[in-house]
């Protein structure tokens, strides 16, 4: 744990009256948990709560009333909100400033800049930061939080927002981040109400029918390297149109891909709008992927990291498995 202790963030946030909430771009199941899970709180709390997630926002989150809570303010409504009031900016589950996205000029413009977060590469940013880098998830930090704040504020939908992000972040407790905290926290949240079933169900038994035929077309592409320890594929343009694929969700590709027998880490390279590529890594048996994905600006976890690449499709492929080489070649076959 790294930054200043649970109860100055609490008494930081129970003394804000305006609250702006903030997570990382490409928002997966624990950030937009951890975001849901502290308007319901805070706003329970009385405070005026707005929350800010870049880009656009995972379908299989959208039980936890994601429409309704999130992006509700522009950014002109935000910044003349920070001029004419004291407004405490909040960023959960994100690395460093820059993952905030488009946001994060808004960020910048709080009154007062809190950081909490579980990333061990978080090397802290804004006014206080919590970190704790043994966390499974945001989640679980933010549950640690709540309790200090008065857990009799944790309703049903923030139980629920948070059990969501701890079984996103955590592979359903299969994830190697699966500690004894994250079964504690699980069965505390549980108690606070939250169903295992309702929420497995909605994140992983809901999927659009295009969004499986781009996981088929992704799994056919893909190649295995490095005598097999890595398996590599991609999701082109072409591939999100074909497949009539609803949304870009791919996180379940790589948890597909990951399955493969032998193999010690994934690359899924995607093409995204803007020419860029964006790297998805996963790592098992214990080999690290976010050294790969900090060679290109990158960051994440030990097991699961992520980075973008401002090149075409084939030349990010190079450039990724170049920096593989250095751990498992010369020989890429
Ligand atoms: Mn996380």
């Amino acid at each position: 744990m790294t930054g200043v202790p649970l109860t100055v963030l609490a008494e930081r946030l129970a003394g804000a009256d305006d609250v702006f909430v903030f997570t990382h771009e490409f928002a997966d199941g624990d950030a937009l948990g951890s975001v849901v899970a502290l308007v319901l709180f805070l706003r329970a709390m009385g405070k005026d709560v707005q929350a800010f997630v870049p880009g656009k926002v995972q379908r299989a989150y959208r039980f936890l009333d994601t429409d309704a809570l999130l992006n509700t303010m522009t950014m002109e409504q935000g910044i003349e909100r920070c001029s004419s009031r004291h407004v405490t900016c909040l960023s959960a589950d994100a690395a460093e400033a820059s993952r905030l996205g488009e946001w994060r000029p808004l960020f910048e413009r709080g009154a007062e800049r809190l950081v909490i977060d579980h990333h061990a590469t978080n090397a802290g940013f804004g006014d206080a930061y919590l970190v704790d880098g043994e966390a499974s998830s945001c989640c679980e930090v933010i549950l640690e939080l709540f309790e200090t704040m008065g857990s009799e504020r944790i309703s049903t939908p923030v139980a629920t927002a948070l059990y969501a992000g701890l079984v996103a972040d955590t592979g359903s407790f299969q994830f190697a981040n699966t500690g004894a905290p994250s079964l504690i926290h699980g069965a505390r949240l549980i108690d606070l109400g939250a169903s295992p079933d309702d929420v497995s169900r909605s994140i992983y038994e809901a999927r659009p029918y295009g969004n499986v035929r781009l996981m088929a077309s992704s799994l056919c592409a893909s190649r295995l390297l490095y005598a097999g320890k890595v398996v590599l594929s991609y999701v082109t343009r072409g591939m999100l149109e074909e497949s009539g694929a609803l949304d870009e969700d791919t996180e379940g590709i790589t948890d597909e891909l990951r399955r493969i027998e032998g193999t010690r880490a994934v690359v899924l390279l995607k093409e995204t709008r803007d020419d860029s590529i964006k790297v998805s890594l996963r790592g098992k048996y214990g080999f690290d992927v976010k050294r790969v994905a900090t060679a290109f600006g990158g960051g994440g976890h030990l097991l699961a990291a992520g980075c973008t690449v401002q090149s075409d499709l084939a030349a990010a492929e190079e450039l990724v498995l170049l920096e593989f080489d250095r751990y498992l070649g010369p020989s890429r076959t």
